[in-house]
């Protein structure tokens, strides 16, 4: 075969890839009630385009073949230009069409979009590269991983710290801005305990690609067990060990500086000016994924690396490189693992 051969084949191999199926962001494998629906969207407006697809196509193929050149013998087909009942038709059909996708677009697009009163409202903020969780009734703060209640109506109060980002779980709803100084809403009903995957959907960055987000949809009373469990203060090391060294240093080195540990931290005035800040640490390895749910809590080593250079894990982070010795590094990192 001819280079230019293998270069089609290679091409057009790739559009393959799009046809993966199980993918944790697949968008055509809705979960919940407000992303089904939305699916069905997608396909009424799939249906229609490919009725109009193949009936374009089979009269331009019906014309190209039945009134193609024949030499003399072909007579000149009649013309109906400027006929004003065509004219009416091909205009009204499309607006009717381009009407039965509109009117029901519009619709979900003000219903998922707005709360009902009784929703249980979570607040989320994007930072460059990290999505902020805030439960204002419980009093307390997360990151990356979203903990909601199965068979409940989430509202998320959305804003961004920074720059405009964009929230995005396939598959639990379409994507919403997150606007510095603006509040947006998107709502979230997850029918099963499980696993989603997000993903920030507007480019913030130089670490875009690597901020990421889970939401976790709990059956109602584990989410009460998970509630009351991230309310109370942060696990304390016992004297001697080598949590409790990392948490001296902690306290003792920057990380303070940008980071909360409830009832560690709790007075610690630079948090209160609201600089640049990270996640809340207090229930850190309740999360099983972190900086971006880009890292698992896990894989050995993972935070280790983190706290050793997060720059060359997450490109442009603001938590800075710290010049840790690798004693430090254990210390810290024992104690991170601590905080469940
Ligand atoms: C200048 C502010 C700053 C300092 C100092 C700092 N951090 Fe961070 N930290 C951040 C930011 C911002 C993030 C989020 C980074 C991201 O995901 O892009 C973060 C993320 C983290 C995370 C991941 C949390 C999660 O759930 O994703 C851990 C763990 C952490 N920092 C520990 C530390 C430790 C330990 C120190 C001290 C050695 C420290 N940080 C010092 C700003 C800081
Ligand atoms: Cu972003």
């Amino acid at each position: 075969m001819t280079r230019r051969s293998w270069i089609g084949i290679a091409l057009a191999s790739s559009l393959f890839t799009a046809c993966a199926s199980g993918g944790p962001m697949d968008s055509l494998d809705p979960q919940g009630p407000i992303a089904t629906d939305i699916d069905g969207l997608f396909r009424l407006t799939l249906n229609i385009a490919t009725v109009i697809f193949v009936l374009v196509t089979g009269a331009l193929l019906y014309a190209t073949i039945r009134f193609r050149d024949r030499g003399d013998r072909t007579p000149e087909p009649k013309q109906v230009e400027g006929n004003a009942r065509f004219e009416v038709i091909w205009t009204v059909i499309p607006v009717l069409i381009l009407a039965s996708i509109a009117v029901p677009t519009v619709d979900r697009i003000f219903k998922y979009t707005s709360c009902a009163d009784d929703a249980l409202h979570i607040e989320v903020t994007g930072h460059q590269w990290w999505f902020e969780y805030n439960y204002p009734d419980d009093g307390f703060s997360t990151a990356n991983v979203l903990v909601i209640p199965t068979d409940a109506e989430i509202c998320l109060d959305m804003t961004s710290d920074d720059v405009i980002h964009n929230y995005w779980v396939p598959k639990l709803n379409g994507k919403r801005y997150l606007v510095p100084g603006q509040a947006t809403v998107l709502l979230l009903r997850a029918d099963e305990p499980g696993e989603y995957w997000g993903q920030c959907a507007e480019f913030c960055g130089l670490s875009h690609a690597k901020m990421r987000a889970r939401v976790i949809a709990m059956d109602p009373d584990d989410y009460a067990d998970w509630l009351s469990s991230q309310q109370r203060p942060a696990s304390m090391p016992a004297d001697g060990t080598i949590e409790q060294e990392g948490m001296n240093l902690f306290l003792g080195g920057q990380c303070v500086s940008c980071h909360n540990i409830s009832g560690v931290t709790a007075s610690n005035p630079a948090l209160a000016t609201g600089s640049i800040y990270g996640p809340d640490l207090t229930h850190f390895s309740s999360r099983d994924v972190f900086a971006g749910a880009t890292l698992n809590h896990d894989d050995p080593g993972a935070i280790e690396s983190w706290i050793d250079n997060p720059p060359l894990i997450k490109p442009g982070s603001f938590m800075p490189n710290i010049d840790l010795t690798q004693q430090e590094i254990e210390a810290l990192a024992a104690y991170l693992r601590s905080l469940d």
